[in-house]
């Protein structure tokens, strides 16, 4: 009702920013376009039984020519920030080299376009699509790729950095590393734990590479920063092993990230665990100097909380390997269609929590939002109840985490549009506005007429 969207406009701080946000595979499509080349996720759609359906980005939402349409809807619906990526095969084909006009014309004209609906352009500048010529070589889990990534960054910097203020190096590296080359769910599809923790260090050097060159480069007082996923992980109980199995998963969910960022220096506790699997991080001489390059945002990514337990099934703390039992147990709370629990105040937790172990950072919830399966009505529009209830819930879970002390500057939606849902393809819906893959039409759902009335309830409040 009118009236809650205002008690929750009233409790978000002034100059408090909204927005949606999107990333390039997702949505873009146009592929083998103006000299773009593969990435890791045009190889992994071709693997068979990889992504849900055979679904590809191909086509997606056709956003690459769809731009100009695709901005004037972000106005139309009173966001203020719009925060997408760079397609980094399309800016730079092979990995290395010069920059590739035809390619980084298309983002030139994204920042214009944004910039003339007064919307800020908020530039993400790896979501994911590693150039398959870089994986070839090796990939995240070798060093180089973090070098490789630092000079893209720099092509992509001194192009737009003129007129974009607001820089996130990494989406997720968690995703990067974990779902990409531990659990072979992302591309590239890999199942090598050991070179996953490679890749951990390496993505975090690249972004203090680019962090400090973009900074040394950068032409007035721009926010360089970078996006985590994270979550609470709670223990099933008060027992030893699952306050282990929980302090287990947040070192690897969260801590393995945060302390070498912002305390330059990887958890003890974390360093140890992976030693006893006879496993250890790739660090020389310098890098943690590097990767606590100080940034001035940190982009938090929420969607999800989860309960953990140290005890198997059958009671039992140590698996056939004879390493420690960590696995989750339900919370027992509503799903979405990703069937991941809808928990609001872990959301609160994880931000307060964060605002107390690394004070000073400011955060920007950088995606929040959520996958349900509404069918439209004739005329395509979809009443999303749920996902209208769950931006409710959790952008009330914000503001108790800014009652509570956290110094969180914005809000971006996932997503603008239904999109390409990686491995689950364009099965699960995300969107804001929901798109007809047949006709490309676009129409925004209930929520995202939730979202805009709330942001204008909070300008004017
Ligand atoms: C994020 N997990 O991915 C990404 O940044 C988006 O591109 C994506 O569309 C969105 O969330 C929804 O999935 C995640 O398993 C993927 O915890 C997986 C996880 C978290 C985030």
């Amino acid at each position: 009702t009118t009236t809650s969207e205002a008690d929750l406009a009233a409790r978000l701080p002034s100059g408090f920013r909204w927005g949606v946000a999107t990333s390039a595979y997702q949505i873009e499509g146009a592929v083998d376009v103006d000299g773009r080349t593969p990435s890791i996720w045009d190889t992994f759609c071709r693997v068979p039984g990889a992504v849900h359906a055979g679904d590809h980005g191909d086509v997606a939402c056709e956003h690459y020519t769809r731009m100009p349409a695709d901005v004037a809807l972000i106005k139309d619906l009173g966001m203020d920030t719009y925060r997408f990526s760079v397609s980094w095969t399309r800016v730079q084909p092979h990995g290395r080299g010069g920059v590739n006009p035809a390619g980084i014309a298309f983002y030139d004209r994204l920042v214009d376009e944004l910039l003339a609906q007064g919307i800020d352009p908020w530039v993400t500048l790896y979501h994911w699509d590693l150039p398959q010529e870089l994986e070839d070589a090796g990939g995240w889990p070798v060093r180089d790729t973090a070098y490789r990534f630092a000079d893209y960054s720099m092509l992509v910097f001194d192009a737009l950095s003129d007129r974009v203020d607001t820089w996130t190096t990494l989406n997720e590296p968690w995703c990067s590393a974990m779902l990409g080359y531990a659990y072979g769910a992302h591309a590239p599809g890999k199942r090598d734990y050991p070179a996953a923790v490679s890749a951990v260090h390496h993505l975090l050097l690249g972004h203090g590479l680019a962090t400090e060159r973009m900074r040394e480069a950068a032409p007035r007082k721009l926010d360089i920063g970078i996006t985590l996923n994270a979550a609470t992980a709670y223990p099933a109980s008060d027992a030893a092993p699952d306050r282990e199995a929980a302090r287990r998963a947040d070192g690897m969910g969260a801590r393995l990230y945060l302390d070498p960022l912002v305390h330059g220096r990887y958890p003890a506790d974390v360093i140890a665990d992976l030693a006893s699997e006879g496993i250890s991080l790739p660090v020389e001489d310098g890098d943690l100097a590097t990767i606590s390059t100080p940034i001035d945002v940190l982009g938090i990514n929420y969607y999800f909380s989860q309960k953990f337990t140290g005890y198997a099934e059958d009671g039992s703390t140590v698996d056939a390997a004879g390493l420690p039992v960590s696995r989750t147990v339900p919370l027992d709370r509503p799903r979405t269609a990703m069937d991941w629990e809808i928990v609001p105040e872990g959301f609160t937790d994880l931000l307060v929590r964060i605002s107390k172990d690394y004070p000073g950072l400011p955060m920007v919830i950088t995606e929040n939002g959520s996958a349900f399966d509404d069918e439209p009505d004739a005329s395509g529009f979809v009443a999303d109840e749920g996902r209208t209830a769950y931006f409710t819930s959790h952008l009330s879970a914000v503001a108790d985490a800014i009652d509570q002390g956290a110094d969180i500057r914005g809000y971006l939606a996932w997503s603008l549009l239904d999109n390409f849902e990686w491995a689950y393809g364009y099965e699960k819906r995300f969107g804001i506005v929901r798109v007809d893959y047949d006709t490309q039409k676009r129409t925004p759902k209930q929520s995202a007429l939730y979202l805009r009335d709330l942001a204008q309830q909070h300008r004017t409040r």
